[in-house]
């Protein structure tokens, strides 16, 4: 009898999960956007390979050294932007707008890669149909905030970075004689930061109550692509757990959560969240 190629047998139990499955939530990090082009924060090729993360991503570190802060973010943008949504992305947002309700996307994610396919998920479905598809089952809770907003530190105004997505990073670049200039808020003057969590910050609590009640309603919790080492979002899947839901972990490696997982599915998520969701879901009127 041929033996079954390992991550069959997972594939085929995390389908049967989410066969029927009317609520499900997909908590997603860095490792989705792996195939996308864009760097993790802790693998060989890792964000944090050249910096440790106390150095970049703290309150510290910007008010220690803004312009280091900045100019990290600046490339990290300018990387981000020429990168498109992979079939994982994809296979998350066509579920959310094909079931209609019960699916919650909630991400690590600062890369705005969710919403990207979303819209254009959105505008797939909709292709010569009479109506046009409204994208917002598919929009993800931004637990870390987003790459491409900014905040001002004097009035708390939020804002787009205007020109990031042409790949052109906002504002000056560095050039020969130094750093660029740090950006100042149009309202008041006041210094820009991303617009993003950084350690040591509290996550926005409307967002992360979301999330959990999301979680804990939840009868599948699909975790991709993430080490499930940052707090408090690594504590999600425990909680559709701890409320008698599943846990599908999607990643090449193992991590704190496997043990924990009710299916382990081994590899790279582009190649199988297709697979696993390809039997398309309840619709929900
Ligand atoms: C807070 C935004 C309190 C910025 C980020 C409880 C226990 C332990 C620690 C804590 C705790 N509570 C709080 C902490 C401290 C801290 C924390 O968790 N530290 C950890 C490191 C020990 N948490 C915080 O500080 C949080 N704040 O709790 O505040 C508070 C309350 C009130 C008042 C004041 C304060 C804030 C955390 C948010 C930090 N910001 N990002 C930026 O991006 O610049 S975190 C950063 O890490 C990213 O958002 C990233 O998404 C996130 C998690 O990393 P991963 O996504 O998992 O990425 P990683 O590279 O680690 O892993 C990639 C995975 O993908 C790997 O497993 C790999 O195998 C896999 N993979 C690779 N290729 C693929 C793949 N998978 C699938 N397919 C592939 N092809
Ligand atoms: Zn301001």
């Amino acid at each position: 009898m041929s033996a079954t190629p390992p991550s069959q047998g997972p594939i085929a139990e995390a389908v049967r999960l989410l066969t029927d499955a009317r609520r499900v939530v997909f908590l997603t990090g860095a490792g989705i956007s792996a195939e996308s082009g864009v760097p993790t924060f802790r693998g060989p090729e890792g964000l944090w390979r050249s910096h440790r993360p106390e150095e970049l991503a703290t309150p510290e570190a910007f008010r220690r050294d803004p312009g280091l802060v900045w100019a990290w973010y600046r490339w990290r943008r300018s990387v981000v932007a020429s990168c498109r949504p992979n079939p994982a992305h994809r296979a998350i947002a066509r579920r959310a707008l094909l079931q209609g309700r019960g699916v919650t996307v909630v991400t690590q994610n600062v890369d705005a890669l969710h919403e990207a396919a979303a819209r254009e998920e959105a505008l797939a479905l909709a292709a010569g149909g009479p109506t046009r598809v409204d994208p917002s089952p598919a929009l993800p809770l931004e637990l870390h905030g987003n790459l491409f907003r900014d905040r001002c530190t004097r009035c708390g105004r939020v804002s787009e970075s205007p020109g990031v997505r042409e790949g052109a990073p906002r504002g000056a670049e560095a050039s020969a004689d130094g750093p660029a200039p740090l950006p100042g808020c149009t309202a008041c003057g006041g210094l820009l930061r991303p617009d993003v969590v950084w350690f040591g910050e509290a996550l926005d609590r409307e967002t992360l109550e979301e999330a959990f009640a999301a979680a804990s309603a939840a009868e599948v919790c699909v975790v991709v692509g993430t080490s499930s080492l940052v707090h408090p979002a690594a504590a999600l899947p425990l909680a559709t757990l701890e409320a008698g839901g599943a846990v599908v972990e999607v990643n090449p490696e193992a991590t704190p959560l496997t043990a924990r997982a009710t299916c382990a599915v081994r590899g790279p998520a582009a190649a199988l969240l297709p697979a696993i969701l390809g039997t398309p879901g309840p619709v929900m009127p």
